[in-house]
């Protein structure tokens, strides 16, 4: 698949690297890695991401090539000659810049590593479930094809590092690992990227924690683990978005716990819901029926209000799927 995507990339000369709305480190990563990569085979590449740069990974962004979507990019959709999207596989995921990327002629790309059924809105897919991060793709494709500078060393390895829970999660493979001893070898420092990536928090991010961590439920004998952060809460702790980085993740970290749920209210009055499972449970499926996705271990989706509703429609799916997984594992 990958020599596919280089010959394509090889073919073409001015392209726009975007990702999904809210990048990640693997978002990131990979943006910044393949932006190196392009620049190298001589072509003109411009980053563009929404709706901001979270503070946390800026430090990967050494050469100041990310751009945050926004006035000045009334035009965007005439620059490139291909668009790329990067660690996500469906239009509506550019969030703000889907207009633009609707309204452009340029030829479309996607390259990730999520679970997408049939990838629609794009010239080209590539596509591979098997990678656990898209920095993972954009590794593969770029070390046999040029020596990599260490920005875009550091980059690479803090997207693979992000996506697997700091090689920690079930899709911490050998290929992935083997990747990041490469890194390493170039010159990438482990502890000092993950001191970058995570810990780099504010005191109000640990206040979040403390009140969502008090307003947790338990359901289904202890399998279930699920809680609710509202902008009151938000407020009350002065808290931001990003504070809640990880938030999801926390609950696995109990005894029993088979999927864990976090559900947040967005200003608009919608539920944002984050699925993480243990490992026995498909969340992935979950997400599905309410309209999101992601993969079998992590999921996500957006429901309507009000807060009761949206949680009752989610606790019965997400008991009824552990029901169904842990009957037939
Ligand atoms: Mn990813």
């Amino acid at each position: 698949m990958l020599d596919r995507f280089a010959a394509l990339l090889d073919s073409r000369d001015r392209f726009l690297l975007t990702a999904h709305e809210n990048p990640d480190g693997d978002a990131i990563g990979a943006l910044v890695g393949l932006a190196h990569y392009l620049r190298n085979c001589g072509k003109a590449v411009r980053i563009v991401i929404s709706p901001e740069l979270p503070e946390y990974l800026r430090f990967l962004d050494t050469e100041g090539w990310v751009e945050v979507f926004g006035d000045a990019h009334a035009d965007l959709a005439a620059w490139p000659e291909t668009w790329l999207l990067v660690d996500a596989s469906e239009p509506q995921r550019l969030g703000q810049m889907l207009g633009a990327f609707l309204a452009s002629n340029a030829m479309k790309v996607c390259l990730d590593h999520h679970l997408t059924e049939n990838p629609m809105g794009f010239d080209h897919a590539f596509v591979d479930s098997s990678a656990s991060a898209s920095a993972e793709l954009v590794y593969d494709l770029a070390s046999s094809r040029m020596a990599l500078p260490m920005p875009m060393a550091q980059a690479l390895y803090a997207g693979m590092a992000d996506d697997t829970g700091n090689f920690r999660f079930s899709n911490a493979t050998p290929r992935i690992h083997r990747f990041a001893a490469e890194l390493i070898e170039v010159g990438v420092d482990p502890a000092a990227t993950y001191q970058a990536l995570y810990h780099q928090g504010r005191p109000e991010r640990l206040k979040l924690f403390g009140r969502a961590f008090e307003s947790m439920r338990f359901l289904d004998q202890g399998r279930y683990a699920t809680t609710l952060v509202t902008q009151a809460d938000m407020d009350a702790c002065l808290a931001v978005k990003e504070d809640m980085e990880g938030l999801v993740n926390k609950a696995l970290e109990i005894r029993g716990v088979e999927v864990s749920c976090l559900m947040y209210e967005l200003p608009d009055g919608h539920y944002k819901v984050g699925l993480r499972s243990r490992g026995r449970v498909n969340v992935n499926a979950v997400c599905r029926q309410l309209g999101g996705g992601g993969h079998k271990l992590a999921s996500g989706a957006k429901v309507d209000g009000p807060a009761k509703a949206a949680q009752t429609r989610v606790d019965t799916l997400v008991v009824s799927q552990i029901t169904f997984d842990l009957s037939t594992t």
